[in-house]
């Protein structure tokens, strides 16, 4: 349970012993799992980049046993890995040792849905979809998409400030969320829950906790802003020959399509092989190309939004922007049309060994990183694919290199110097994944070092004996 399997070393936190168990026992009325087998796969992640030897998960209900958890954690100097629907990419929600297990599945509860104010009050475990699906009946939708909305908790979303396929249109979740409430490593429960658009009496401390990745507190609650669902949504997908022609794309969109535009995706070929060669879905035109977009409009007026959709695409068809193009209007086709994109993590773990980077340029370079890499790359014969794609309109993109299985050969070739090209654009080395545990050591080059200072002298402030999601976010 204590052994290295990567390049850190166990922290001075106390070995699970009995009493410590039948203490959670006895709190969670047997809501907790220590069989080896049955804990494993929460010792795994999504894309079973990163493992953990954890033989303790705790499935608590209420904020008040979290704060029992959290409480007795920190007197007997247990360290704990706060997890939500473990869908991260970079092994934020999975222990590296033998940390407690809290894991959010069971707080599920929506208390409130307001069809006026469009405010949503949910526990932190609940799915995205199944909010989703439950604004839908006020009307309303949640202000994030991801591929992952299946499995994904609120409570991780906010903790990890997700972005995902609409961020482009509602913003991200510091904007969105409203109020929070969470519980400190001490067991203290800190109510931010406020439910108000507007609410400046004092330092917004909500903001601490969203993006924080579990390492200041644990979300039990949260409040959020819902948009009204859209009543026309229309989406066109594109095929494009260069780069060049995608950023004269970008801009059109948002000039013709203004407060409709809802996302704007891109998606080179190779990154588009993956949908159909490893998952054999099928493009909507029998064609390929060097680019695609996915450009989605969400509106209140089909009439309206149409005309503003007739002009963007005969202006980029009378300028020969595009090779080809479909205007998708039927839900069905628009489903299909997104499977493209939001299965591409799922695509690409087919591959074998994927290196994933997950990063914001300005938007001249968006795209400038993925020739660079595939000449640095040329002739590394395990190399299966150097591609980009992601979330064009928020100038993030995620870069991949996929090969048959891991080689420290390839890593070389891509680490630092990945991270430097970014730094040096003044970019960021995580839009949206966070930085888990397989980026800490990175942080500086997106953060100055004053401000890294700040992290932890918070980190202090909130955690004192440093027992929530040890190893992850901060440098070490
Ligand atoms: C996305 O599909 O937008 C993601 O954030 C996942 C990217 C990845 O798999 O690296």
């Amino acid at each position: 349970l204590t052994k290295n399997r990567y390049p850190v070393n166990r922290g001075d936190y106390a070995i699970l012993n009995d009493n410590h168990v039948q203490f959670f026992k006895n709190l969670l009325d047997n809501r907790i799992i220590t069989d080896p087998d049955e804990c494993e796969s929460y010792n795994i992640d999504w894309i079973k980049n990163v493992r953990g030897y954890s033989t303790c998960v705790l499935k608590p209900k209420t904020t008040e046993e979290v704060s029992k958890i959290l409480a007795f954690c920190n007197e007997n100097r247990i360290a704990v890995c706060p997890q939500g629907g473990n869908t991260g990419l970079v092994g934020g929600s999975v222990p590296v040792f033998d940390e407690v297990i809290l894991n959010t599945s069971l707080m599920r509860t929506i208390y409130n849905i307001n069809g006026t104010s469009g405010v949503l009050i949910c526990q932190a475990g609940c799915v995205l979809e199944d909010l989703d699906n439950a604004l839908a009946e006020h009307g309303l939708m949640m202000p994030l998409d991801l591929g992952a909305k299946g499995l994904c908790h609120i409570g991780g979303n906010v903790a990890t400030n997700a972005g995902g396929l609409r961020l482009l249109r509602y913003g991200n979740l510091h904007g969105s969320v409203l109020g929070v409430e969470a519980v400190k490593a001490d067991g203290q429960i800190i109510d931010l829950l406020s439910a108000l658009k507007k609410d400046n009496t004092g330092f917004h401390l909500k903001h601490l906790f969203i993006g924080s990745e579990g390492v200041l507190g644990i979300i039990t609650k949260v409040a959020i802003q819902c948009p009204p669902k859209p009543l026309a949504i229309n989406l066109a997908f594109l095929g494009l020959p260069s780069f060049k022609h995608v950023l004269k794309v970008l801009k059109q969109a948002k000039r013709d399509l203004g407060e409709i535009l809802a996302s704007c995706e891109l998606i080179d070929q190779s990154t588009m092989r993956v949908s159909t060669e490893n998952l054999k879905l099928r493009l909507p035109f029998p064609e390929e190309y060097p680019f695609y977009m996915l450009i989605e409009s969400h509106g209140s007026n089909t009439v309206h939004d149409e005309e503003k959709l007739t002009v963007f695409l005969e202006e980029i068809m009378k300028n020969e922007l595009i090779l080809n193009g479909i205007l998708a209007k039927a839900p069905s086709t628009i489903r299909k049309i997104w499977e493209l994109r939001e299965r591409l993590t799922e695509g690409f773990v087919l591959d074998g060994y994927v290196f994933k980077y997950d990063i914001s340029l300005p938007i001249e370079n968006f795209y400038s990183l993925v020739p660079v890499m595939q000449e640095r790359l040329s002739g590394l014969k395990d190399v299966i694919r150097v591609s980009g794609y992601g979330h064009l309109g928020d100038g993030n993109i995620h870069f991949q290199v996929s090969c048959r299985e891991f080689s420290q050969e390839i890593l070389q070739k891509i680490e630092p110097f990945v991270y430097e090209y970014t730094s040096k654009l003044r970019g960021s080395i995580s839009a949206e994944h966070g930085i888990g545990f397989r980026k800490p050591k990175y942080v500086h080059y997106s953060k100055s070092p004053e401000s890294i200072v700040i992290m932890k002298q918070l980190k202090t402030l909130f955690d004192p004996k440093g027992i929530l999601n040890p190893y992850k976010v901060l440098p070490p």
